[in-house]
């Protein structure tokens, strides 16, 4: 559908594949999409988690997906992003394929089976989270029941903190490769990084009232890293005041400079650690340079 050239002067589509089972149950069932879109994934309705191995289609669902206007561009740097030049490509990946998609989904099960689904459900993971919930806020008549699974919130926001704050952060920390530039891999040491975990659980872990590695009630651990920096007897169970300012920055968040957040904090699980040295730069930085940024460019570091 909506087969065009774009301002760019690139061919734009808005595809979708749906596959229709002759034993139809009825039911509607929309695959929602992952990162930024940009393919056109097999519409089988995988279920996620648990070792199933069924899905959608398998169960008799009329089941459709889409690459929601936009196919990356495969070998062009920054290639998953390059649509973000093309205004409608934009509001298609934002949340516009969603009445239309569902629309020519529906016109098509109609004209095959003879009726028109008897329920639709709208279902999707991360991105498709996050289309999830647009859809719940902005076209909730098109669907009877929406599973939003780890959805993505407010992404022009998750993109300042992850790509712009925490890569900041990082590389004022990291140390420099042979490039001259940060190695941001490098922020924190494996050993760094083992020590944080260890303070965390020790602080937190039988907060949740079982001393088993893992720290269930997060809301109640609170450390303060500062308390992690090495004074003399340490036995190299600690940090440096440089390194601990930065666990302690990163779990806090980015803030403007009136103290509001600009996303939001992160929780102290030991598991969140390993993230400070990969930020989730990569994903987020082509998201705020190309799709949050008019006219797209590179500003992020
Ligand atoms: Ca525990």
């Amino acid at each position: 559908m909506n087969q065009r050239t774009g301002i760019d002067g690139k061919p734009y589509a808005l595809q979708f594949e749906l596959r229709l089972p002759m034993a139809w149950n009825q039911r509607f069932y929309y695959q929602g999409g992952s990162g930024v879109d940009g393919q056109l994934f097999t519409a089988l309705g995988n279920y996620s988690g648990g070792g199933n191995t069924r899905n959608a289609l398998l169960d008799g669902f009329a089941v459709v997906t889409t690459d929601s206007g936009h196919i990356a561009e495969a070998g062009m740097e920054n290639g998953s992003y390059l649509f973000g030049a093309d205004p409608q490509a934009r509001d298609e990946y934002g949340d516009m394929q969603l009445p239309q998609v569902t629309a020519a989904a529906k016109t098509l099960i109609t004209g095959f089976y003879g009726e028109s689904p008897q329920k639709s459900y709208f279902v999707g993971c991360s991105n498709g989270g996050r289309q999830a919930m647009i859809a719940a806020q902005r076209y909730p008549e098109l669907f009877d029941g929406i599973v939003a699974a780890a959805p993505g919130f407010r992404l022009a926001q998750a993109s300042i903190e992850a790509g712009i704050h925490q890569v900041q952060r990082a590389a004022q920390v990291a140390p420099r490769g042979a490039d001259g530039k940060p190695d941001l891999s490098q922020a924190m040491s494996p050993a760094e990084t083992q020590i944080v975990k260890d303070r965390i659980l020790q602080a937190c872990d039988a907060a949740d009232g079982a001393v088993d590695g893992i720290v269930s009630k997060m809301g109640a651990c609170q450390p303060d890293p500062l308390e992690w920096v090495c004074k003399p007897g340490d036995n190299g169970n600690c940090l440096s005041a440089e390194k601990a300012q930065f666990v302690k920055d990163m779990f806090a968040g980015g803030q403007l400079a009136s103290g509001e957040l600009i996303y939001a904090r992160w929780p102290y699980d030991p598991e969140m650690v390993g993230m400070f040295g990969v930020p989730f730069r990569s994903i987020f930085a082509g998201e705020a340079s190309h799709i949050y940024t008019t006219p797209p460019r590179w500003a992020w570091i």
